[in-house]
């Protein structure tokens, strides 16, 4: 039972690699992989169709700019797919957003915010939805957000 997490070019893992992070936080394994809808669409098509049988349970993509590769994974699997637009150069990522939230109805990509952010939340999403049938990845979720808190309030004055 593994995650996924592909981008569309190696210039995107210091961004993805907050969701590869997050997700060795609950000892959830995953894979990472470059995967470009548009340089090597075949292998985006096979990466998709073969996850499932893989032992992939859900899939991160990130993309910049034309951020194709979320919702091109989706219409090849049934797997949820989590969408993290990658804060892109020339329009800090509005461009990346606006791609992978606008899917057509029917065929379904999760979008976060736009980087590191995103990305970190795409783990945490992934370790949720494995959560719902694996009561380890549950607990250690819970344990994340439990001392989460507990940090913020013991922590309450801002200029210390
Ligand atoms: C997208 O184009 C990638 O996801 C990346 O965010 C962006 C730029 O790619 P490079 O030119 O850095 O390879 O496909």
């Amino acid at each position: 039972m593994k995650v996924g997490i592909i981008m569309g070019s190696k210039s995107d893992w210091p961004t993805m690699q907050h969701a590869a992070e997050m997700l060795d936080l609950f000892n959830v394994p995953y894979e990472t992989k470059v995967v470009s809808a548009h340089r090597t669409p075949h292998l985006l098509a096979e990466y998709a169709e073969s996850a499932r049988d893989r032992g992939i349970t859900v899939i991160i993509g990130g993309a910049g700019g034309a951020a194709h590769l979320p919702g091109m994974t989706a219409a090849y699997t049934s797997l949820p797919v989590l969408g993290v637009p990658v804060q892109s150069k020339a329009l800090n990522g509005q461009d990346s957003l606006l791609s992978i939230v606008q899917m057509p109805k029917g065929i379904a990509v999760g979008t976060l915010a736009i980087g590191t952010a995103g990305a970190a939340n795409a783990g945490l999403l992934a370790a949720q939805i494995i959560g719902t049938f694996d009561p380890t990845v549950q607990a250690a979720v819970e344990k994340f957000r439990t001392e989460q808190t507990q940090t913020i309030l013991d922590n309450p004055n801002p200029a210390e």
